[in-house]
């Protein structure tokens, strides 16, 4: 099976970037929308447009679903089940786990083959080096179809249970979204208390959290994880400095919850010895 011409439902932010890198490398592409005119300037470089879903999926020897979430993928689909047969979909939308298993589950019922994704990248950052694209699904489907995604991103194999794209993918994102609120609440107690926010920034926060991210992301089990000198008791009393030192700036402590995470993980592993 070929797996050259490639068929894109959604053109949101991130499907118009998938389709444009696609583009540039030389693939031949369809493109479906729900509302058409976001189509105008693909077509203008070259794509085709289809004017519904299973003309999109009959089009492409490969069918990447990149919409808003899970609901609108199983409503763009509907009409098209018997299209799907013997197809290959590549769902980049974002969902859980067990959406992302159930999908699969369905897909598989009508003949499809499926692979569930998780981008790692933004529109402007689609197909430039530091982009990744986690897949989960069949390995051999994945081998297949990897070069042929390549363009958009580095593909990352992570398993053959379709739902650990969406599980590693929610992961980081918490561990992304984590890092933001503690930038934002480490900015606000540096405003709060009178501190100059652009020289705390440049010099302190992002060659301390540059520094830091390379050692201090823990294990499953943080009491068995934590090197000698990441001391859970200390850690623990740190965290509780920081939230009092919050409060005495009159900083919300809502601002860090995942410091609650992090101090909640240190007491386990005070308790655990
Ligand atoms: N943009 C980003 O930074 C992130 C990066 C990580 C991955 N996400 C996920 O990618 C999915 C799409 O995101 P997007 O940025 O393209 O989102 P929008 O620009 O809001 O476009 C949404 C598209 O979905 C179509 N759509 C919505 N509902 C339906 C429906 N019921 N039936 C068919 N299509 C639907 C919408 O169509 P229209 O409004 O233009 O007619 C857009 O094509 C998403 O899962 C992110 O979490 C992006």
């Amino acid at each position: 099976m070929r797996h050259e011409r490639i068929s894109i439902l959604g053109l949101g932010a991130m499907g118009r970037a998938l389709a444009s890198a696609f583009l540039e490398a030389g693939r031949e592409m369809t493109v479906w929308n729900r509302t058409p005119a976001k189509a105008d300037d693909l077509v203008a470089r070259g794509a085709r447009e289809a004017s519904s879903v299973e003309e999109a999926i009959e089009a492409g020897d490969l069918t990447v679903a990149c919409l808003l979430d899970d609901a609108s993928v199983r409503e763009a689909l509907a009409p098209a089940t018997r299209n799907l047969d013997g197809r290959t979909l590549v769902n980049l939308t974002s969902g859980s786990v067990r959406q992302a298993r159930e999908l699969a589950g369905w897909l598989e019922k009508y003949g499809a083959r499926f692979l569930a994704g998780g981008i790692m990248a933004v529109p402007p950052t689609i197909g430039t080096e530091g982009a990744f694209i986690l897949y989960s699904g069949a390995h051999d489907l994945f081998d297949r179809v990897a070069p042929v995604l390549g363009p958009i991103g580095r593909p990352l194999w992570v398993g053959e249970d379709p739902g650990f794209a969406a599980l590693y993918d929610m992961a980081a994102l918490s561990g992304m979204y984590g890092m933001s609120a503690g930038a934002d609440h480490a900015v606000a107690l540096v405003h709060a208390e009178g501190g100059d926010v652009e020289t705390f920034k440049r010099e302190v926060l992002q060659p301390w959290m540059e520094q830091m991210l390379a050692i201090t992301v823990p294990g499953a089990d943080v009491s068995e994880s934590v090197p000698d000198e990441y001391n859970p008791a200390m850690q623990a009393t740190g965290l509780e400095t920081l939230l009092s030192a919050s409060r005495e700036a009159g900083v919300p402590v809502d601002l860090a919850g995942h410091l609650r995470t992090s101090l909640w993980r240190m007491r386990r592993a005070v308790a655990a010895g």
